[in-house]
């Protein structure tokens, strides 16, 4: 496809006049918007076709991520970036009447995902297109994404999120490759013996894919995202009810098959345990599996292939009933004997656990699993007979291993263990992060570390630099690609190191400063826009994005801040460094002590931005809906990283890599991937506080009394009590009482114990920043050591580590249909 603006703009007219049916003197911004994006995805589904074909002929082995969630971001700016197609967009959208950037902003995030979970999955399946890895995603379409926050007197409130209100021109609907799924039911013997037997479904559903396309970076490679949603089939209408004036009545069941895919739930980290979640699972991994195998039979026949020709990657064990779906298929469905079934079903999947916290390893009610999976359950308690047998060799008599280690939780009520069914079916397992990793082997599934050594690995997370730097920060970007002599840099990211040698330059530090101060600019005008606080673009930058959790410890932050408020009204003269402290992130709508946090950083933040002394140096915004595109304005300005869970709970983070990517400096705990970015930007760019997790977990192991701290530091003593007196809450005192207890009397995450070694260290942030020349250079050295942090490196470190998998080069000029 040639790429002059002239033809750019005829065909923008044309699919103007085809795609919206309206002429160019009449068409909204939507309109507008709408027909430029899909201008743009004539491009990619060219080299879609292309790609398709290529894997068609090469018959290769394939990656399929299996998530229930995906956090994609925006799609404009990233597609015009990956056709680079943006000079010719922007002449083409003013041919319309609008600018560019106006378009842009109408596109929607699609905010399939909670958290850093499932934003990872989107940054992997962008660097396995950029590796030119045959792969695709399989998800769920979710219609209500992430809810929207905003605020109501400092508390969250949750809005449903209709994401593709509009439509979205990103998506292709398949209807005609819908499939059945089944639940509920009994199971019957066939004839003959062995374990084949026949499910019955008592409800069946239809599954319906849509795709999106994934390029890759600089190369011909569109890999898709394949997403399902549960649709009534035309009969669930109910005719007679709507005749007779039950319009309730009439559509009951539409409702109920559809409310499957209906929500995202909003809970990362504990779970909920409902139906109508594991069927939301359970609907993902049928409808996959059934893909899967028909891709598999284009080219293949022989079942004894199948693990050549497919890894299925398992994120998280929300889609880990896959493993006993895949034994359903292969035994019942298409007979193939118990052991050979295992046999291929072992060497197919890989399982990647993204936790530390036990409440959030999933398990499921036996009772549960029986009623609406019963053949899963027979198959379950099958795959845990061969494995406790197996467990009994090598361990003869070891009865509290079995225990220990079974599928199956007996107390205090019985529960499918999907972590360890997880580990059994599969021959790969992974941490996201050294110390994850090492955690997982150690403690969490240790005994099955040991007896399968060789199955556990860490591949430590990494992010796309196109999406965090190139499109969220396109000033850091010039300038890089500036200094490093081309764009080079965006697929080897490694080559951002060439910046070491420059750390001093003058010239280049100035150009870092002017570039930070500006980006803060930016920021500053949304936090007027979306919270109406007016903070100091000169200020640091002093940045806490994530969800809350209480092992984050958002509270820790907030002591921190109440401490500078006292000691600023104490003495106006205090030695303070402006700052703005920048808070985003959500909290699930159930999680009540995490929302009672939420309102306490807003309690403290109206407080000191409504103070006459302190607001002169401090200010607190809370950008409220704290999702991708805000997190693109936010990580560019940042000038300090907030990165302080107790350390051994937060698995790795991926915003840590982001902040340190686009030259923010950490303050952070020897937590998760914290260790390997301070490993690698060097301890003279890093700032270490608290607890280790060794020490952290003696501390919680033997007698830990977080009053004592309370008593014997005066700071921290001042900063609960005006907490706890309602300086931040309009006088009211039992306003954050629960939380001043938590800290008071359990302090599970060691809040107490870590504050004086934060609030020191912070300190010694403020020295640092005065010091305008030191802090620049440590800023320079956190961009260009961080190459490692790339998610292309994470797609090579699976690829030897856990897939083996080979690239497909598509050729420029690949046939665009498919042979025979
Ligand atoms: O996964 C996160 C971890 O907390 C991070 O440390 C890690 O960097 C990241 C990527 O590996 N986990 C996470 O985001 N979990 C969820 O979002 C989640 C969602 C639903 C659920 C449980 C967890 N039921």
């Amino acid at each position: 496809m040639t790429d002059n603006a002239d033809d750019f703009g005829r065909n923008m007219v044309a699919n103007l006049y085809r795609h919206r049916g309206t002429t160019v003197e009449s068409a909204s911004a939507r309109d507008a918007y709408h027909t430029l994006a899909v201008t743009i995805r004539d491009r990619l589904i060219e080299r879609y076709a292309r790609t398709a074909a290529a894997h068609y002929a090469a018959n290769p082995r394939f990656v399929y991520y299996l998530s229930a969630e995906y956090l994609l971001g925006r799609q404009f700016e990233q597609n015009l970036l990956y056709t680079d197609t943006r000079e010719q967009a922007r002449v083409a959208a003013s041919a319309l009447g609008y600018p560019l950037d106006d378009l842009a902003a109408l596109d929607a995030e699609p905010g399939l995902g909670n958290g850093g979970l499932g934003r990872l999955a989107a940054c992997l399946l962008d660097s396995l297109a950029t590796a030119d890895i045959p792969a695709v995603g399989y998800g769920i379409r979710y219609d209500f994404g992430i809810f929207t926050q905003s605020f109501r007197d400092g508390a969250q409130r949750e809005l449903p999120d209709d994401w593709s209100h509009y439509g979205t021109p990103w998506e292709f609907a398949a209807p005609d490759d819908r499939l059945e799924v089944g639940f509920y039911g009994h199971t019957e013997a066939y004839n003959g013996s062995g374990p084949r037997r026949r499910w019955v479904p008592g409800e069946t559903v239809l599954g319906e894919p849509s795709h999106m396309l994934v390029p890759g970076w600089g190369t011909e490679t569109v890999n898709i995202i394949r997403l399902w949603r549960a649709v009534a089939s035309s009969d669930s209408f109910d005719l007679g009810h709507f005749s007779a004036g039950r319009y309730g009545d009439a559509v009951e069941n539409v409702t109920h098959v559809e409310n499957i895919t209906r929500v995202l739930y909003p809970d990362d980290s504990t779970e909920l345990g409902r139906e109508l979640r594991l069927k939301q699972q359970y609907f993902l991994v049928a409808c996959t599996l059934r893909d899967i195998v028909r891709r598999f039979r284009l080219r293949n026949e022989d079942f004894d292939h199948f693990a050549d020709k497919v890894v299925i990657q398992l994120n998280d064990t929300h889609p880990v009933m896959a493993i006993a779906e895949l034994m359903r298929l292969l035994v019942d469905e298409y007979a193939l004997d118990w052991d050979r079934a295992w046999g291929i079903t072992r060497r197919v999947f890989a399982y990647t656990c993204h936790t530390l916290l036990p409440e959030a390893l999933e398990t499921w009610p036996v009772s549960l699993v029986e009623r609406l999976l019963p053949r899963h359950m027979e198959i379950v308690y099958l795959i845990n007979h061969h494995f406790l047998a197996d467990v009994e060799r090598h361990f003869p008599g070891d009865h509290d291993r079995k225990r220990r280690m079974s599928l199956i939780q007996e107390e205090p009520e019985r529960r499918v263990r999907m972590a360890h069914l997880a580990v059994v079916g599969s021959s790969a397992v992974n941490g996201v992060a050294e110390l994850h990793s090492d955690l997982l082997s150690a403690e969490t599934l240790r005994d099955f570390a040991q007896l399968w050594p060789e199955r556990f690995h860490n591949v430590t997370n990494g992010v796309s630099s196109r999406r965090f730097l190139r499109i969220a920060n396109p000033r850091l970007s010039g300038l890089l690609t500036e200094r490093l002599g081309g764009e080079e840099w965006l697929r080897d990211l490694d080559l951002l190191a060439d910046l070491e040698s420059h750390a001093d330059d003058r010239a280049l530090q100035e150009r870092w400063r002017d570039i930070k101060r500006r980006n803060r600019e930016d920021l500053a005008l949304h936090v007027k826009d979306a919270t109406g606080v007016v903070i100091d673009p000169d200020a640091m930058c002093d940045v806490m994005i994530k969800r809350f959790h209480e092992y984050k410890r958002q509270l820790l932050k907030v002591l921190h801040i109440v401490t500078l408020y006292h000691r600023l009204r104490d003495d106006p003269a205090a030695d303070v460094v402006p700052r703005t402290f920048v808070f985003g992130g959500k909290a699930a709508p159930g999680y009540h002590a995490a929302k009672r946090i939420i309102a306490l950083v807003n309690g403290v933040g109206a407080a000191v931005n409504a103070d006459p002394v302190a607001s002169r140096r401090l200010r607190v915004a809370f950008v409220p809906n704290y999702n991708v595109t805000r997190a693109e304005l936010i990580i560019p300005a940042a000038d300090l990283s907030e990165q302080i869970s107790m350390a051994g709970k937060e698995a790795s983070g991926t915003g840590n890599m982001k902040l340190a990517l686009n030259g923010a400096v950490t303050v952070g705990t020897l937590d998760g991937a914290n260790i390997e970015i301070r490993d690698r930007v060097g301890d003279e760019n890093f700032f270490l506080f608290g607890q280790d997790a060794a020490e952290a977990a003696r501390t919680r192991r033997g007698y830990y009394d977080p009053r004592s701290f309370y008593e014997r530091d005066p700071e921290l003593r001042a900063a609960v009590d005006a907490i706890a007196s309602g300086a931040f809450s309009g006088g009211d005192r039992g306003a954050f009482s629960s939380v001043v207890d938590s800290i008071l009397y359990h302090d599970e995450y060691l809040v107490m114990a870590d504050y004086r070694s934060y609030v020191d260290t912070q300190d010694a942030v403020d020295g640092a920043w005065r010091d305008a020349d030191r802090w620049t250079r440590m800023s320079i050295m956190n961009t260009a050591r961080c190459g490692f942090f790339s998610a292309d490196r994470t797609i090579r470190d699976y690829r030897e580590r856990v897939w083996h998998v080979d690239p497909v080069r598509v050729g420029p000029h690949h046939p665009v249909t498919a042979p025979d």
